[in-house]
């Protein structure tokens, strides 16, 4: 009984290590955002803004929910070039326009519709509604598809990235922080503090 469990545990284990390599090739960021008010260690996107190797930006759609009469979420990163699709999910009619970079008005349309724009140039992008002047959110179109959201404990964590040397680049809406340089190494995540101050 006790050679047979043994072998289990043991036959486990080869899989669990085989299974390994692919992961620990690769490296982690697991960071704290922390700011002088509790509620604004939220939202900050911490992205790659320089890497041991060039990562392409990729095509992806990501949707801007409008529910609630709040844009969620209301800090969104993506790549320069990926599409987001704004959703109304919401009774009520919404817009969508911004007055930064191309300066667009997507229209004003009612629940269950959506409408997409591709962001073709990085820059932040604050998204508006003229039927509610109090929504805002952020779409902040990056150079790199490598970024995260810090969330409301401050957490937030970069994967897959190749062992090296980066420059970090940190946005938030309120706060701002100093470029941050860091090395990645392969299997354990590593720490990452960051300290965000009046910009
Ligand atoms: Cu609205």
């Amino acid at each position: 009984m006790l050679i047979r469990l043994l072998t289990l545990i043991s036959l486990l284990l080869c899989s669990v290590i085989t299974s390994l390599p692919a992961v620990a090739d690769t490296g982690s960021i697991a960071g704290t955002v922390a700011a002088p008010i509790p509620k604004h260690r939220a939202g900050a996107i911490v992205y790659v803004k320089q890497g041991p190797v060039a990562v392409p930006l990729g095509q992806k759609t990501v949707t801007l929910d409008q529910k609630g009469l709040v844009f969620t979420p209301r800090i969104l990163p993506i790549a320069k070039g990926w599409t987001v699709e704004f959703l109304n999910s919401d009774p009520v009619a919404h817009n969508v326009y911004t007055i930064d970079g191309e300066k667009y008005d997507l229209g004003t349309w009612p629940q269950g519709q959506k409408k997409t724009h591709v962001f073709a140039k990085s820059g932040v992008y604050r998204q508006l509604c003229k039927v509610h002047d109090d929504m805002i959110s952020y779409v902040v179109v990056l150079d790199t598809p490598q970024f995260a959201v810090s969330d409301k404990d401050g957490k937030f964590a970069l994967s897959g990235l190749a062992p090296g040397s980066y420059t970090l680049g940190v946005w938030h809406e309120k706060l701002g922080a100093a470029d941050l340089s860091v090395t990645v190494t392969a299997g354990a995540p590593t720490a990452l503090p960051v300290v965000l101050k009046a910009k």
